[in-house]
């Protein structure tokens, strides 16, 4: 199953995160984020995880959101593209940092792809075509995907999401929770049972799934009702985290 994990990759945070990327031009402070980190850290040990925890990285502000530079598909890793011109080193630390982990390491080197854009439901991947992600990149994974077993569909991701994760996650087998503007989404609509947040409450749609736990945000007053229904549920905080457009998923890499 895709969200049955034994190990993740994580980052330490680092003091630059306060020049972070963020769409509403927020600075974060890094005594906030560092505590969010912690708690984000302590669920993955209490959930039995592996954790490994790589060395912050000052000279690159957005590097805690690992879950960009790189992908994990049955013990082989794909080094991605990151678009924006203050991400793109990130590939070549991290490639060197992890790939003692994996059996085999690929790299995407025409096109920008980032791991937000990419979606894994158990053997197929979804990757969102959005402002990080262009269509060489994406046409590149995918070639390297089929070629390990899998299929790939792409999408579009609709306009002012930052990446097709952003307001979207597997939260079961074929159950995707989704914002209002991804419900929206035919290939999503047509494939999968979608789970819909009500507007105010897309942020909590990047959640994340482990083993028999789901993650979600908190301060998500519905998203929390509607989900405690079915789900067992941890809620992490992400309020500072969030300032800098992030989330859950992105904070780690898994497998
Ligand atoms: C960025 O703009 O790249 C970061 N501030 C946020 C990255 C979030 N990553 C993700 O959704 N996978």
């Amino acid at each position: 199953m895709t969200y049955n994990f034994k190990n993740i990759i994580i980052r330490k945070p680092n003091k630059s995160v306060y020049n972070a990327l963020s769409s509403q031009k927020i600075k974060p402070l890094f005594d906030n984020i560092l505590k969010e980190h912690k708690s984000y850290v302590t669920v993955m040990r209490e959930l039995n995880l592996k954790v490994n925890l790589l060395e912050p990285l000052e000279d690159f502000p957005d590097s805690i959101f690992v879950e960009d530079p790189a992908i994990i598909y049955k013990e082989n890793c794909i080094i991605l593209n990151p678009s924006d011109p203050s991400r793109n080193g990130e590939k070549k630390i991290i490639s060197n940092e992890i790939k003692g982990y994996f059996d085999n390491i690929y790299f995407i080197d025409k096109g920008f792809i980032e791991g937000g854009d990419i979606l894994n439901i158990n053997n197929h991947f979804i990757i969102g075509l959005s402002d990080r992600t262009n269509k060489l990149g994406a046409e590149n994974l995918s070639r390297i995907l089929i070629s390990l077993g899998a299929s790939v569909s792409i999408c579009e991701t609709p306009k002012n999401i930052l990446h097709f994760k952003s307001e979207c996650s597997l939260i079961d087998n074929d159950v995707i929770l989704v914002s209002s503007k991804m419900a929206k989404l035919e290939y999503l609509k047509s494939n999968y049972s979608l789970i819909e947040l009500p507007t105010g409450e897309e942020g909590a749609a990047n959640s994340l799934r482990i083993n028999d736990k789901l993650l979600i945000p908190d301060g998500y007053i519905k998203a929390d009702q509607i989900l405690s229904k079915n789900f067992d549920i941890i809620k992490i905080k992400v309020e500072e985290i969030s300032k800098v457009d992030a989330g859950l998923s992105c904070m780690s890499l898994r497998w």
